[in-house]
């Protein structure tokens, strides 16, 4: 017996060693210790030896067990710091390697302008408003003193959706809106910017659909020296301190009299150059005292309110501020140009 043991323990040692997976050793385990593992076996069949023998066998088995019960622990410890390790090495990530670039996005060149023209207004006492593009007929024309069979439509003709509505073809209405929300009895002090669009073939500096800012300020006592002060301000603070700026006549249907606004160009500082096609000015937006009609559709009284108005297009602002030559490149969304005014 005393020799089957020692067999049994060197051929259990034996396949411990060579093991090199977990359920390796499971095995093993249950083959030798197991209920029916071949130590088991011995054990049992102890019954038949005598009485001196017995406590002797009883030892040697015990340390049998515990031997192999040791090298059983001991090897799957070993083997399961291998499988870490494979593990670790696997899944190993190599810091020093260069990361993948990650297209960080910027603010669009348009909204830019449109932003930096909202704050300047607002740092004047205005405020920022919105309205529908989809306008009816009456708020895009008859409340702005455009009646049906107006002469003047047919310049800013546009996409209609049905016989009374149509898209906006300036944000006007927003303002003719806002004033019938104040009742006529307050001031406003306005501008809103927006999409805004025209039946129009599209080239270098037309677009079917372009962005307008249109600004108003109705008040008791409101005179075209606040409006030019206020335009002032703005081309100064829009494209420097040393810009002037000068007031040509012009005609809208909504503003009376109504004026052009044109500022010295940068480029020859008012001698006359190519950008400015010789003239020494360059033309920015168009302005107004509000048509007496206009602040009556709206619920104003004429004779105690009066008001000034003034439009302009961000797109060219933009294109004269950085010489963008194509009012489509704001629209077509090439990263190339897009990309140019990140940082600008
Ligand atoms: C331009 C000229 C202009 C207005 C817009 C306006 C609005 C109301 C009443 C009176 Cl509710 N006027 N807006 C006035 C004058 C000129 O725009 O060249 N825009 C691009």
């Amino acid at each position: 017996m005393k020799e089957q043991l020692e067999t049994i323990k060197q051929e259990a040692l034996g396949r411990i060693v060579s093991a090199d997976e977990l359920k390796e050793l499971q095995d093993i385990k249950v083959a030798y210790l197991g209920k029916k593992g071949s130590l088991t076996g011995v054990l049992r069949g102890m019954g038949k030896l005598s009485k001196e023998e017995r406590p002797i066998i009883g030892e040697l088995a015990n340390e049998v067990r515990e031997t192999i019960t040791t090298a059983l622990e001991e090897k799957g410890q070993k083997l399961e710091e291998l499988a870490l390790e494979k593990q670790l090495e696997e899944e190993a990530i190599d810091v020093t390697l260069p990361g993948r670039p990650v297209n960080v996005g910027g603010e669009h060149l348009l909204t830019k302008i449109v932003e930096e023209i909202e704050d300047l207004f607002i740092g004047m006492g205005y405020e920022v408003r919105e309205g529908p593009e989809v306008e009816t007929d009456y708020y895009n024309f008859e409340a702005l003193n455009l009646p049906k069979g107006h002469p003047a439509r047919d310049m800013q003709d546009t996409f209609y959706v049905t016989n009374e509505l149509l898209m906006r073809t300036h944000t006007s209405p927003v303002q003719a809106r806002t004033m019938k929300e104040f009742d006529g009895d307050q001031s406003v002090k306005m501008i809103c910017p927006g999409k805004v669009y025209r039946r129009d073939t599209d080239d270098a500096t037309h677009s079917h659909q372009f962005t307008q800012i249109e600004g108003l300020y109705v008040g008791k006592d409101v005179r075209m020296s606040d409006l030019k002060g206020t335009l002032d301000q703005f081309a100064k603070k829009m494209f420097g301190k040393d810009r002037e700026i000068r007031l040509r006549p012009s005609f809208f249907p909504f503003t009376e009299p109504s004026v052009e606004m044109d500022i010295s160009c940068k480029v020859c500082n008012g001698q006359g150059c190519s950008v400015c096609k010789g003239t020494g000015w360059i033309e920015i937006l168009g302005a107004g005292m509000i048509h007496p009609n206009v602040l009556e559709m709206a619920g104003y009284d004429p004779k105690v309110y009066t008001g000034f108005a003034f439009g302009m297009g961000p797109e060219r602002i933009a294109m004269l501020k950085y010489g963008v030559n194509d009012i489509r490149q704001f629209y077509t969304n090439d990263k190339r140009f897009l990309k140019q005014y990140h940082n600008a």
